[in-house]
């Protein structure tokens, strides 16, 4: 027990018109939306990084935050952060979170002491897991903050790195596992480049593609039934990253013989400094067959930095749900709140009051997503403009060749006529379900 969170009562749903602000008001897990549980829709997971590792710093200015769990390099403060974290699942009701190794367990001096301290907190884990509903959306191997990761993990020119990354991943594969994980994400923060006047850009993407096949073929081997996700960004730590965005991930998936058993974690400030709308980063992932789960946040679209604050656009977050749903809504994946409070958001409450915004956009969206699903405006507007399509003569077209299709042109005098696109129209109605 802390008493980091003393004070705060379990957070319960109030309906729209409770003015308590630390209560859901549009976030009621047991409510049915499209024939399921929100909870089930939604699958709300924390991320342990940013709610518990992260002190507050940004790049002028050192920590803000003090908790009682600080510093973070010996075991003892880890059993505090690991409490605390506990505490706060116990307040919000989430059914999920989310870790990198390095978030839960002090960096210890070599590999060995590392995945001590590393398995003594898995075990901590589920001592506390054993006794509550909360669960392991996925975990992750963070190989990008220490120094031996500067120049890539997978993609490191020093084939030493190479072998650290590998072990480091085996490690985080079991350990996911052993909590009943139901995803496993890879992002590679440090996988691309600085400059290319000193680097093998082939040869690196070959050694990623090489990486990715083990780490499939460890899944197979220990039985792991989560999904793999990788999870694009363009750029930020790295200058550029080779897992820039969606349609970049599914090229490499598919030279590298993995687009059948990996699938993407897709983020909404990455989709931004990728020049993407969150909705299309999930559409593309959608129409591609690799959709897996998402990241949810929020870009400061001024800033050109990945700014991860909690996401408070409701139509925004309605058309990505949008898209989620047409592609049959979440199974395995979910939604991580890979955001973070703003570095002066000092107390206990802001964490949570944060959260509870965040689940509360979130419903909102959903509860428009559906809406809009269900009275279908879109849908037809969408089989309505593709219409041409249904025709025998249009689809005997997609089987034919240019010459053919030549003949029919100049001898009938095709002269295709102009139609709306009807742009206006769908937004208005999109703004009478948001
Ligand atoms: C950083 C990423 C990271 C991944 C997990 O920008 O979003 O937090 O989600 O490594
Ligand atoms: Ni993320
Ligand atoms: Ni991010």
């Amino acid at each position: 027990m802390t008493d980091f969170f003393s004070g705060i009562a379990p957070v319960k749903y109030e309906g729209a018109d409770s003015t308590n602000p630390l209560a859901f008001r549009h976030y009621n897990p047991d409510e049915v939306v499209m024939g399921k549980r929100m909870e089930d829709h939604l699958r709300f997971a924390i991320a342990y990084w940013h709610s518990f590792a992260w002190e507050g710093g940004d790049p002028f200015g050192g920590q803000t935050f003090v908790r009682p769990w600080h510093p973070q390099d010996q075991m003892a403060t880890a059993k505090v952060k690991a409490d605390a974290a506990f505490e706060m699942f116990d307040i919000l009701g989430q059914p999920y979170f989310c870790w990198h190794d390095a978030d839960i367990r002090p960096e210890g001096d070599s590999f060995g002491e590392s995945l001590k301290n590393f398995e003594e907190i898995i075990d901590y884990f589920e001592e506390k897991m054993s006794t509550r509903k909360v669960k392991l959306l996925w975990g992750t191997a963070n190989m990008f903050s220490h120094r031996r990761w500067m120049s890539g993990a997978s993609t490191n020119p020093d084939p030493e790195v190479f072998a650290y990354s590998a072990a480091t991943v085996k490690t985080c594969m079991d350990a996911t596992k052993k909590l009943g994980g139901e995803n496993y994400v890879l992002w590679g923060g440090r996988e691309g480049y600085e400059t290319l006047l000193n680097t093998d850009m082939g040869r690196e993407l070959d050694h990623m593609g090489r990486f990715l096949n083990m780490v499939v073929d460890y899944k197979h081997k220990i039985g792991f039934e989560g999904q793999i996700l990788v999870e694009p960004k363009p750029q930020e730590p790295s200058k550029h990253q080779y897992d820039f965005d969606a349609a970049t991930c599914y090229g490499f998936l598919q030279k590298y013989g993995l687009e059948n058993e990996v699938k993407l974690n897709l983020e909404q400030g990455h989709a931004i400094l990728a020049g993407h709308s969150f909705e299309h980063e999930i559409a593309t992932a959608a129409a591609l067959g690799v959709l897996g789960s998402i990241d949810m946040n929020r870009n400061d679209y001024q800033s050109g930095w990945d700014t991860d604050q909690f996401p408070n656009n409701v139509p925004e977050v309605a058309l990505a749900y949008y898209h989620i749903l047409k592609d049959g809504g979440f199974t395995q994946g979910g939604t991580n709140f890979d955001a973070k409070l703003r570095r002066q958001s000092l107390d206990a409450d802001d964490l949570i009051a944060a959260h509870v915004g965040g689940m509360d956009i979130c419903a909102r969206g959903l509860k428009a997503a559906a809406a809009m699903i269900e009275d279908g405006g879109l849908e037809d507007a969408i089989k309505d403009r593709y219409a041409g399509w249904d025709t025998p003569e249009a689809q005997a077209m997609l089987g034919s060749d240019l010459a053919t299709i030549f003949d029919k042109v100049a001898g009938e005098g095709i002269n295709p006529a102009p139609k709306s696109g009807r742009q206006e129209m769908l937004e208005n109605y999109v703004n009478r379900f948001v």
